[in-house]
């Protein structure tokens, strides 16, 4: 037992860094702590150290410093674990599927943990799954990618790569969100699911490195007056195969990738190559990628034509919707947490658009009524995640809270009641509408639709 110095941290030296805090952020910080503390909430504000002993906080006499054993002994050694895992005490940070939504595990798909998730990058190991016929671990020294055209005047020079020459070629890396279409679908008809991991988490983002589909293209001669559709066609059961118009390649966004966060592909996640097509659905982002032709009409393969399509009121089906289009969710305080007491607590979420850059974000704790801009973090990049903040101070009362993205476009993301003005109820794919989360008296906080 060690015996702390006197004033060892006093409630004044808490105080000091207060007084030297700017006007701004930090100031409203400090009036959020005392306005919590003066209604009697103490869960937001922190004990004053000189009350609390910091290596035991629960602990009794704040002057006795009781070390606990891992201040004391000898750690665990390096590379224990080859590839290291997060902390035992993470471990109900996973992804996870809903019961019964697919007839078979091999066609379903897994979320991601949105609620538990830091800036902008999704781990891998928490990436939502989308599989249409289960996923493999394919042998990446007997991987080949084919490059062909559906006739010979579109493309001189059919070829095959081996995984070796494809990393040969000159490579980039870039940071993207991938959105399935049917993300957040359930939602259509009314409130369906209590969390925003279910609700939103058919949604992930990580730097993806690879080589542009375009080079491969120049390489293989593509005539791109007269290609102007791209076939990509996945080596699993599904015979996944997705129709892209050629700009969307001729822009040198879409790539043929094998690296996600620095390190390959997950199987998973189409390992030992998927197509990226930054802001378009996921769908399009054809895993265990191994052929692509190119060709001078749309290939209504039945992925685009059986699925991933809109139902409109008119009764008609729209087809080829594939930019996913600006959008947001508030992931703390979402649906399925509790908030403790009242007081401080930062609101934090996440802003996207198929178009370009987020803009803007706005935050509404009175369901929509009066909107406050959040703060964006940096960085900001094109058909990516934005992390966006707020400060607010809870009142106790019920508070509907909700985000509205702004995409650089100036497209503003829509109410359920302007969505479902063009779109009608019968949808799956393609909603974008502001999420609302009630916080009860309870702290309790649940997933809700406003009427009108
Ligand atoms: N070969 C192949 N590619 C595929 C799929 C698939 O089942 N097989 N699913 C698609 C769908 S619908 C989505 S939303 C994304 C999901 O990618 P992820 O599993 O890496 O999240 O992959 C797309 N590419
Ligand atoms: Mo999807």
């Amino acid at each position: 037992m060690i015996k702390a110095p006197e004033n060892f941290i006093d409630a004044d030296g808490v105080r000091q860094v207060f007084a030297e805090a700017k006007e701004g952020r930090r100031d409203f910080l400090r009036k959020a702590f005392v306005a919590a503390g003066a209604a009697g909430a103490s869960a937001a504000a922190p004990r004053a150290l000189a009350t609390a002993n910091p290596v035991d906080p629960q602990g009794g006499d704040p002057n006795i410093l009781e070390l606990p054993e891992h201040s004391r002994g000898l750690g665990q050694p390096v590379a224990t674990d080859g590839y290291g895992k997060p902390s035992k005490y993470e471990a109900n940070v996973q992804r996870r599927q809903s019961p019964g939504l697919t007839q078979t595990t091999q066609a379903s798909v897994s979320f991601a943990p949105l609620q538990s998730l830091f800036g902008i990058v999704t781990p891998s190991g928490l990436h939502f799954e989308r599989h249409h016929q289960g996923w493999w671990d394919i042998d990446p020294s007997k991987h080949r990618l084919m490059i062909n055209g559906s006739d010979e005047r579109l493309l001189k020079k059919p070829m095959v790569f081996t995984l070796d020459e494809l990393m040969r070629l000159p490579s980039v890396s870039r940071f993207h969100f991938i959105e399935c279409g049917a993300n957040t679908g359930m939602e259509w008809g009314n409130v369906a699911v209590p969390t925003c991991q279910y609700s939103h988490g058919m949604l992930s983002c990580s730097e993806f490195t690879g080589v542009p589909l375009k080079l491969l293209f120049d390489m293989a001669g593509v005539d791109y007056k007269k290609a102007r559709y791209v076939l990509g066609e996945g080596a699993d059961g599904s015979s996944m195969t997705r129709t892209l118009p050629m700009e969307l390649v001729e822009s040198g966004e879409v790539l043929v990738a094998y690296g996600q966060n620095g390190e390959m592909l997950r199987p998973e996640n189409g390992y030992p190559l998927r197509l990226v097509v930054p802001g378009v659905q996921g769908v399009s982002w054809v895993k265990y990628l191994r052929r692509i032709e190119v060709g001078d009409q749309p290939y209504g393969a039945k992925d685009e034509v059986l699925h991933y399509i809109d139902l409109m009121p008119d009764g008609r089906h729209r087809q080829y919707t594939s930019i996913q289009e600006c959008k947001s969710v508030v992931t703390t305080p979402s649906g399925g947490q509790v908030l403790l007491d009242k007081g401080f607590y930062n609101i934090t979420g996440l802003a996207w658009s198929g178009r370009g850059k987020i803009k803007r974000v706005d935050v509404s704790v009175d369901g929509g009524r009066n909107w406050r801009s959040a703060r964006l973090e940096t960085p900001v990049l094109s058909k990516c995640l934005t992390r966006f903040n707020l400060d607010w101070v809870w009142d106790g009362k019920p508070a509907l809270i909700q985000s509205r993205a702004m995409d650089e476009t100036g497209y503003v993301q829509p109410s359920y009641r302007q969505l479902r003005a063009v779109r009608g109820t019968r949808s799956i794919y393609h909603n974008n509408a502001i999420q609302t989360w009630l916080v009860q008296e309870s702290g309790e906080v649940k997933n809700v639709q406003l009427a009108g």
